[in-house]
């Protein structure tokens, strides 16, 4: 099952208070204060797993707690520090936290093993040992643990993939992601197939390689909720290509260009923005007019090809069941995938001028 947001409350552990004491030893009378403080509470850290790829995880629990820290004792004994808590992620989680009835975003987890410590631990008291001066030699003060932080967050998991697949239901995208990565998801001829997304790591001669989402089929009112609506176009918001898959044989009943036009629409209505504030639309596309081996009106293909040349948007004639076509479109998706990786590397160098 796939679970893309989650609300999570998660707590701190509360320091634990300095003890209250005094030595007490045969033949020593009055022997000095020896309270010991208090030890801070657990913290709560979220750490991404690469192994996983949803946040289902959080769906059945919703309250996540570290240990309190351990009070202070007699004889200087210090308490146990409270134990930390590690929720584990999937890579591409960002974090919101809810202030003043406002989430607002606190963390953006996108590299493998990452760890951020969400809820901090309360400090633990002073036993009364600590207030000991030469003037003051039995001190009754301590000091009660802090509290440990309390949120209310807000996980929303945005699937990191150089590569997007778009297009119509039934236009042949997971049978690509099937051809061209180790993903298998379901492929049947009818509409809605795919209900989640799909990610699949696409490998090129050499050590080059990208990751391909394959996500839900659109339709046209998609931004207005028709379809599966938009929920699935998130998880498309940080690729850098995306690839729009046009059927041209007819099976489809439609007219290709029609599709393309729709489908392009959808996408500039919507709204999300990358980090660099980049909307879906501003990504370069590659058209993959797809089933060519059931091409049986050759001009469908035709008019299309006219129609995307007017456009500058580039097209490759493909059939992703039997895999013509293929390498070359891959290696066309590898160059802009590259060319994206370059431009977001000159960004940072630019936010950024000593990260040389
Ligand atoms: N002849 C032919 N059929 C294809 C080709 N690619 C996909 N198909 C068929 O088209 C149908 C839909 O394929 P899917 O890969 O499930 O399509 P999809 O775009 O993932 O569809 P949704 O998940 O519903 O959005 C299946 O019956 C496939 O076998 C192709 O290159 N040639
Ligand atoms: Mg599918």
């Amino acid at each position: 099952m796939f679970v893309d947001e989650v609300e999570i409350q998660v707590a701190a552990g509360h320091g634990g208070r300095g003890a209250l004491s005094f030595r007490r030893e045969k033949f020593v009378p009055r022997g000095g204060p020896d309270g010991g403080d208090g030890a801070p509470g657990g913290s709560v850290y979220l750490l991404t797993n690469p192994n996983l790829n949803t946040l289902l995880n959080f769906r059945f629990q919703k309250i996540f707690e570290a240990g309190r820290g351990g009070h202070g004792e007699g004889s200087n004994r210090r308490g146990k520090n409270g134990s930390d808590i590690e929720l584990q992620v999937p890579i591409g989680t960002v974090v919101y936290e809810k202030r003043d009835d406002e989430f607002v975003q606190v963390a953006d987890l996108t590299d493998d093993g990452q760890r951020v410590m969400i809820a901090k631990g309360g400090l633990g008291g002073h036993g009364n040992a600590t207030y000991a001066t030469s003037t003051n030699r039995a001190p009754r003060k301590t000091q009660p643990g802090l509290p440990g932080e309390e949120k209310s967050l807000r996980l929303h998991l945005k699937l990191l993939a150089d590569v997007g697949l778009v297009g119509y239901p039934n236009a042949g995208k997971s049978t690509m992601i099937s051809r061209i990565s180790a993903a298998r998801p379901k492929i049947a001829d009818y509409p809605f197939t795919t209900l989640v997304p799909n990610l699949g790591v696409v490998g090129l001669s050499g050590d080059r390689s990208f990751v391909v989402a394959d996500v839900p089929g659109l339709i046209e009112g998609a931004h207005s909720g028709h379809g599966l609506g938009t929920r699935f176009l998130s998880h498309l918001e940080r690729t850098k290509v995306l690839v729009h898959i046009v059927d041209v044989s007819s099976a489809s009943g439609r007219d290709p260009v029609e599709d393309y036009e729709v489908i392009k629409r959808e996408l500039e209505l919507f709204p999300g923005r990358d980090a660099s504030g980049e909307r879906l639309a501003d990504k370069p596309v590659i058209v993959a007019a797809n089933k060519i081996d059931a091409l049986d009106e050759p001009e469908r293909l035709k008019k299309l090809r006219s129609h995307l040349l007017e456009c500058h948007v580039p097209l490759h004639a493909v059939s992703a069941a039997a895999g013509d076509g293929l390498p070359p479109l891959l290696e066309a998706v590898w160059r802009e995938v590259v060319a994206a990786r370059e431009r977001a590397a000159a960004m940072t160098s630019v936010a950024d001028p000593v990260a040389e």
